[in-house]
């Protein structure tokens, strides 16, 4: 079941500047940083606020760290601004296949690994009203039984 707002991910150009836009702007902090090789991006989370699950609603910003990443080819195209949505569950895997089984294309066979060490996955944009939409586990859930 998906039971909150996880993050909001917003891609970059530069982290620092935009982290420095966020902080000052509206007094956010960061809460965490790292470098995701895998999905080609340094990322920022600033924790907005805890929610009712147990978890917590973040933005993630994201700067490319290679040009032929997702992000940078994102970029590239429509310049800086909100690129995807996260819902979290304390079941990533049972929430991708029940979408999937309604027909909605999910990019991973397995969820991979993001920011703090959680499990991911997404769903097509064009399956999902132009919205990139990412499945999120944090690693603080431990996934039930199946
Ligand atoms: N939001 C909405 N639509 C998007 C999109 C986005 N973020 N990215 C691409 N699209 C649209 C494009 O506009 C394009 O539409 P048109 O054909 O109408 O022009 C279509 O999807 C295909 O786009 P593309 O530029 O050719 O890009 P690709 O198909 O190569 O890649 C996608 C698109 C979704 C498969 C790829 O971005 C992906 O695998 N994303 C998941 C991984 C990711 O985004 N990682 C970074 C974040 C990491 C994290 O959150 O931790
Ligand atoms: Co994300």
């Amino acid at each position: 079941m998906l039971t909150r707002i996880d993050h909001i991910g917003i891609a970059c150009h530069d982290l620092e500047k935009t982290v420095e836009f966020y902080t000052s702007t509206y007094g956010f902090e960061v809460f965490h940083t790292e470098v995701n090789e895998e999905q080609g991006v340094r990322e920022a989370m600033l924790k907005i606020n805890e929610t009712s699950d147990g978890g917590a609603s973040y933005l993630q910003l994201l700067e490319p760290v290679r040009e032929d990443s997702t992000v940078a080819k994102w970029l590239a195209k429509n310049g800086e601004g909100v690129h995807h949505i996260a819902f979290g569950t304390a079941d990533v895997d049972a929430d991708a296949a029940a979408i999937k089984d309604k027909g909605v294309r999910v990019l991973y066979e397995e969820p991979r690994i993001g920011s703090m060490g959680s499990r991911i996955t997404f769903l097509h944009p064009k399956d999902c009203h132009g919205v990139l939409t990412e499945l999120v586990t944090s690693a603080a859930e431990p996934a039930p039984d199946h």
